[in-house]
């Protein structure tokens, strides 16, 4: 069946309960919701007796019709007969969606909820018109939610509808709101199909505000969110990289970018340092309040979970948001992510909160993030690997594809991706091993350079990287350097010492990149 022409961008679905609704009176919500620009109504109401749901849905149909705007009736196929709407929306336990359109026609609108691929694939062999995938988050509006698929369900489920053919329109629901609605619709995305729209309920439902909490979402679904780039990524080989690297750096020095660390107790000191040496300018807040001021100043930030509590991730959490909302780089250092409980709870709670420009870890870390289960590791330590060098660059490409953001695994050899370009680094020296803190300022030292270089965050990350393990190579080598404790000072001033070689035009430092395209 051809799709019919039917906007879905921004799905509103009614909630009648005091909870949401509070005082306000339902018609007037939805009148003011498609003045605002909802552009398609459910009306869901799992209490009210069907003479009181046939009323109710006439009045809404008057305000619907007169805006131009579909109107639905949640699970009832007898109430949206008798009141002459535009067709249902059908959950995987209601009537099902075959008899469904034998009783309402080939021209009535069926949407179908599925919670998983099975569902969804099932829903659009069946004809439905449009899928409600979902759960994205966990939402106090539905408590008995199936499941939690996240943004990597639905965009996994939306690949393979591409695959089967299925030109089903979609839309997501659960959680999604004004401030997380560009993001779910950026991270949701498959390379060949996207969302047609998202559905939220308290988002306009409960909002004192209603025509203007539809204006501001409806603004929000028709602009990509400000951290998307949206330049189509070029081809970059080792010789690109080595010859724009000296050009980079020296334009961040020239920029002088303020690099706000969130970072742990234990590296605050090193961070600012290399920050310093490196050209740009460390602030090291850990107050999410102030994030917001600070994001304005166009700079990057730091996110490292090494000495997390619950504040401390609700700092991040605030953090992550102000800078999301300006598109300022983020770096996500999920600190021994995979060491224990509340590092794991912390690591989701945080990717779904905002979005990470680039995560960097260990493997043990890495594997976390990438939601693998049981992963063990000894404190801040990856442990033993577990993992093939292909099997690596597999997960590495696919986590990054997944998030829409850029991987980077360290190693002796590191692998990083924006799942489209993947490369090995086997550059650095095994005293970053054996000093605290190289992690976390590798982080600092990519997101001083991806503040300045925004097009091509890939290359801004493996500029960072190449001149973070390049200037440790050349510092363990030095006469001075007896072990790790002298390789410190060293490491800082070969940092410093790259960036003068860059800023005066000589590049040479760079042509000992190890890097290979994978
Ligand atoms: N269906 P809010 S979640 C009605 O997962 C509904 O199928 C869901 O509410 C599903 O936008 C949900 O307030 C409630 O989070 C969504």
């Amino acid at each position: 069946m051809a799709p019919k022409p039917v906007d879905y961008s921004l799905y509103l679905v009614t909630d009648s309960t005091p909870p949401i609704l509070g005082d306000k009176d339902l018609v007037a919500v939805v009148k003011a919701a498609v003045e605002g620009g909802a552009t398609i109504v459910q009306y869901r109401d799992k209490t009210s007796e069907t003479a009181e749901l046939v009323q109710i849905a006439k009045e809404l149909h008057k305000v619907t019709k007169a805006a131009g705007v579909p109107l639905l009736i949640n699970d009832r196929v007898d109430v949206a007969l008798a009141a002459g709407v535009e067709g249902v929306h059908v959950g995987q336990d209601d009537l099902d969606l075959k008899t469904a359109r034998r009783l309402l026609g080939p021209d009535a609108i069926v949407g179908v909820t599925a919670n998983s691929l099975e569902e969804a694939l099932e829903a659009a062999g069946d004809g439905a018109d449009y899928l409600g995938l979902g759960t994205v988050y966990a939402t106090p509006t539905k408590e008995n939610t199936k499941s939690i698929i996240g943004t990597a369900g639905v965009q996994k489920i939306l690949a393979e509808l591409h695959k089967a053919g299925h030109e089903v329109k979609t839309v997501c629901i659960g959680g999604v709101n004004a401030s997380n609605t560009q993001r779910i619709l950026y991270q949701c995305a498959a390379p060949q199909k996207k969302l047609d729209g998202v559905a939220v309920v308290s988002a306009i439902m409960a909002s004192s505000e209603p025509k203007e909490a539809a204006m501001h979402l409806r603004k929000l679904v028709s602009e990509p969110p400000p951290f998307a780039t949206t330049a189509s990524k070029s081809q970059l080989s080792r010789d690109d990289i080595v010859a724009k690297a000296p050009d980079v750096i020296k334009r961040m020095v020239g920029k002088k970018p303020l690099c706000h660390n969130m970072t742990n107790l234990v590296v605050q000191n090193f961070a600012a340092n290399v920050a310093l040496a490196i050209g740009s300018s460390p602030i090291m807040s850990n107050n999410g309040l102030e994030a917001g001021d600070l994001a304005a100043l166009g700079g990057s930030l730091v996110i490292n979970m090494g000495t997390t509590t619950p504040e401390i991730r609700s700092n991040h959490l605030k953090a992550l948001a102000a800078y999301n909302a300006v598109g300022g780089p983020v770096v996500f250092d999920p600190v021994g992510a995979g060491a224990t409980q509340q590092r794991k709870e912390g690591v989701k709670a945080l990717m779904a909160g905002g979005f990470f420009d680039l995560i960097k870890g260990n493997e043990g870390e890495i594997r976390t993030v990438s939601g693998a289960q049981g992963v063990k590791q000894h404190g801040v330590d990856s442990g033993a690997s577990q993992l093939s060098m292909d099997d690596k660059i597999k997960l590495v490409k696919g986590t990054a594809a997944r998030e829409r953001n850029i991987i980077l695994m360290t190693g002796s050899m590191d692998v990083i991706s924006d799942g489209e370009r993947t490369f090995t680094v086997a550059n650095g020296h095994e005293y970053l091993g054996e000093i605290t803190g190289s992690g976390c300022t590798l982080g600092t030292t990519i997101a001083s350079v991806m503040a300045v270089e925004r097009e091509d965050k890939l290359l801004a990350a493996l500029v960072g990287l190449l001149m973070y393990e390049i200037a440790a190579e050349r510092a363990a080598v030095r006469s001075d350097v007896k072990g790790p404790g002298t390789f410190v000072p060293a490491f800082i001033d070969e940092l410093y010492r790259v960036r003068q070689e860059s800023v005066s035009g000589d590049g040479s430092w760079a042509q000992v990149a190890k890097i290979r395209t994978v």
